[in-house]
């Protein structure tokens, strides 16, 4: 197994510090140029539409881990609120609240319904922002990891990636495919860099400088089938940093729940993809992506790329964002 002198060369050779200016908090997005997203929206065709995030709700993925769960939603203004202020009239519970919508309500037909979600932003479909793990106290191009505060992250929130959508030609490979497997890839053998070449030279699509690469696992099939948000599945090698770093690719997300391999490649480590894609190269991760859609119709017209569209929320020093992504053929 690797160890950390192995991890140290690798993040040295994948690190992108200064490479867009000592200021940068884009990382690889720098990648999309404008002619990258005019080449991206060249590739609708049939306008179909593939929405990949999943349901944000109760039965969502989390749960396992005590850190994090699913979200929590709830009504805060209702038809049960409406019927009860026609039926007790406005100063019935001394509130405000009810004095003012009986004031909208008294005349005309119209009622409202208002709701609340209370969620981690790493709940289920998400972006992991380049603030999202750091090591060595020092976040991605440098910038000091305590720069993220109780007020949120000063240097590399999600509220920075804006001005860049993000969208971008997106490219399935889909390794469920490769593997010939029937759901998903069980945890076993990681997802290595011969594998993610051999799925694009097969699917007869090359990954190019600015792509945003979508890999499928099967995770999300088999939790939809489980209900078991903590299965572990294979993921990527921690090796694919370097493939990915090769390739000038712009982010990676996955239908899984961290990208990478659950097992440690690099002994003694947790996450090593994480911090050298994150914090070294500032590359963006997605996770809990829904690819099943989208694979379905690429293998049946032997089309791996279209036009992706994935704008994270604006969370003010947010350290990742929901996203509902779409895939457009
Ligand atoms: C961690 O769990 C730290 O990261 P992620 O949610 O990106 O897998």
């Amino acid at each position: 197994m690797a160890d950390m002198t192995d991890f140290r060369r690798v993040s040295d050779d994948v690190r992108n510090w200064g490479r867009w200016g000592e200021g940068d908090e884009l990382g690889t997005l720098n990648f999309i140029t404008t002619e990258k997203v005019q080449q991206a929206a060249g590739l609708v065709k049939h306008g179909k539409v593939f929405p990949l995030g999943v349901d944000f709700g109760s039965s969502g993925p989390q749960g396992a881990f005590h850190f994090r769960q699913n979200p929590l939603h709830v009504m805060t203004i209702d038809g049960g609120d409406a019927s009860t202020l026609a039926e007790y009239g406005p100063s019935w519970l001394k509130n405000p609240a009810a004095t003012q919508l009986s004031e909208y309500w008294t005349s005309g037909p119209m009622r409202f319904n208002d709701d609340v979600i209370i969620m981690p932003l790493q709940a289920a479909t998400q972006w992991d922002a380049l603030s999202h793990v750091y090591y060595e106290d020092k976040l991605y191009n440098g910038f000091p990891a305590d720069s993220v505060t109780s007020l949120g992250a000063y240097h590399c929130g999600i509220d920075k990636v804006d001005v860049k959508g993000i969208t971008s030609r997106g490219v399935l490979l889909d390794i469920v495919r490769l593997r010939g497997v029937q759901t998903f890839c069980e945890l076993g053998d990681p997802i290595t860099p011969a594998e993610l070449d051999e799925a694009a030279r097969r699917q007869g699509v090359a990954v190019e400088r600015g792509d945003i690469v979508l890999v499928r696992t099967g995770w999300w099939a088999r939790f939809l089938e489980t209900g078991n948000g903590a299965e572990p599945g294979a993921g990527l090698d921690w090796t694919c940093a370097s493939w990915l770093h090769d390739h000038e690719v712009a982010a990676v997300a996955a239908d899984n729940l961290m990208v990478e391999n659950p097992m440690p490649g690099v002994d003694g480590v947790f996450l090593p993809m994480h911090m050298l894609c994150l914090r070294d190269m500032g590359l963006m991760l997605g996770e809990y992506w829904d690819l099943n859609a989208l694979a379905t119709d690429c293998a049946a017209d032997g089309v791996y790329e279209f036009q992706l569209i994935a704008p994270p929320l604006r969370v003010t020093g947010g350290v990742g964002s929901p996203v509902n992504p779409i895939a457009i053929k």
